[in-house]
């Protein structure tokens, strides 16, 4: 008989090489290629990247209980690895750099092979280099049977756009001089007429996108006067975060982070970097143009994409708001309550994680180390329910991402509820949120900072048990 730890070895041995696909007698896998392509940005062309499906379909759109079969093709000139954002598979079919396994070189290909355990708006991204900022991410959409048919489903995929190159924002990021920094111990009236506290929007970007556009041209949806929509909004943006405003609509939140949640009523909801929303809409019987706009906290930018009822007219949207959005908060967060909570244990073990770091020289960390592979796992075991008490101690709010798992929101600042269950949470500037998991997924997963140049920094973390 196996003992359990060679039970467990035998079946990571299996996972670790996912470019073997062994099966031969089930469905062939779903090809999904990297590929360069250009798009139109202020009446510019840019080269991005994009993922899509030999037949332009970008992404994929699922059934849960179908395994997630899978063939990355890549088709651009460096490596990458793709990460499967909200998903619990296998680690080594994880898909991110240094952690999960190789990188797809040019020209190579990689197979996935996984059974999906629930449904829901997710999306997939190069956990390579800087790729993601070049939009190098797509939408995964599990449906779960629980879609109504006579529902419409709009997929709304927010993006930054710079025609910086990202190495070239990283290296402007990492070289600001001691007088352009903002925030850590420093107070307005020092500074330059910049930015007061709390710090936002680091980079300053050329654009913003949703479904690859911005509003000077934006996508227009049809939409039946009278019918049912939901809208599942990706925030696929490297380093900024929204809100959704719906305007003269109203919306019920259903899902966070495609996991439900009691629906919430509303017309203006955040979003931070990485996070989903699935809003229901009724449309309208009234022929016209309903705007779905996404406000860049902090400023007057915006983005956003419009349905379209009936023989309504699109009328010009500005690119800007007219009021600066605020900061994002954790009102909403406080109030989401899971539709199916964790089952209620003890925690059997408890992390806390310091966010830390400084615009000095663009340095973040966790625990005031920024990771290397040399930097050890946070140490859990299989079964056990884990606590992580995630204290930001700097000036920048961290969205925070745990792989492999979901957790649930249980405590900010000290104060429990029982709140969400999703995989990425914001830690605003100076505030403790509190998370638990259940250790039931073995291996080696990344815990990070989802802004891309916080990750890239050292804002990045691991937990490991077998
Ligand atoms: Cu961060």
């Amino acid at each position: 008989m196996l003992s359990r730890r060679n039970f467990l070895a035998a079946s990571i041995a299996v996972g670790a090489a996912p470019w073997v696909c062994a099966r031969t007698d089930d469905a062939a896998p779903t090809v999904l290629r990297l590929e360069r392509r250009d798009i139109e940005v202020n009446g510019k062309s840019a080269s991005v990247f994009c993922i899509r499906q030999p037949d332009g379909i970008f992404g994929i759109t699922t059934d849960v209980g179908k395994p997630f079969r899978v063939r990355v093709e890549n088709h651009i000139e460096e490596p990458s690895l793709i990460h499967w954002h909200g998903l619990t598979p296998p680690w080594q079919q994880d898909g991110v750099q240094d952690v999960s396994g190789p990188a797809i070189p040019s020209a190579g290909s990689a197979g996935y092979d996984f059974p999906l355990r629930r449904g829901g708006t997710y999306w997939m991204h190069s956990h390579y280099g800087l790729q993601e900022q070049l939009s190098l991410s797509a939408p995964l959409i599990i449906r779960d049977g629980s879609e109504n048919p006579s529902q419409q489903e709009v997929v709304v995929m927010l993006a930054d756009f710079s025609f910086t190159t990202p190495d070239q924002i990283l290296a402007q990021l990492q070289s600001r001089q001691s007088d352009d920094m903002r925030g850590m111990e420093m107070h307005g009236t020092e500074m330059p007429a910049i930015k007061s506290v709390p710090d936002l929007n680091d980079v300053q970007y050329d654009a913003f996108l949703a479904n690859s556009r911005t509003l000077a041209d934006p996508e227009v949806v049809k939409v039946e006067p009278g019918g049912r929509v939901r809208l599942r909004i990706v925030n696929a943006s490297s380093m900024s975060a929204y809100h959704i405003d719906l305007g003269q609509l109203e919306g019920d939140l259903i899902a966070v982070d495609g996991i439900r949640v009691q629906p919430v009523r509303g017309h203006n909801f955040p979003i931070t970097v990485a996070q989903r929303l699935d809003i229901e809409l009724t449309i309208p019987e009234i022929a016209a143009a309903y705007p779905v706009l996404a406000l860049l906290e902090g400023e007057r930018r915006q983005t956003g994409i419009v349905l379209l009822a009936g023989k309504g007219q699109v009328t010009g949207i500005s690119g800007m708001a007219e009021a600066a959005s605020p900061p994002l908060t954790l009102g909403l967060e406080r109030s989401l309550r899971a539709a199916e909570p964790l089952v209620d244990r003890k925690v059997d073990r408890a992390h806390v994680v310091n966010l830390t770091g400084s615009m000095q020289g663009y340095r973040w960390s966790i625990n005031n180390v920024a990771w290397t592979k040399d930097v050890p796992p946070l140490m859990v075991a299989e079964g056990e329910r884990v606590e992580l008490v995630i204290i930001n101690q700097t000036m920048m709010p961290h969205p925070m991402h745990l792989h492999g798992h979901s957790f649930q929101v249980v405590a900010i600042d000290g104060h429990r509820f029982v709140g969400a269950v999703r995989d990425t949470v914001l830690v605003p500037p100076k505030t403790t949120v509190t998370v638990v998991f259940d250790a039931d997924n073995p291996g080696w997963w990344a815990f990070h900072c989802h802004l891309l140049y916080h990750q890239h920094a050292g804002m990045f973390a691991t937990l490991r048990y077998d």
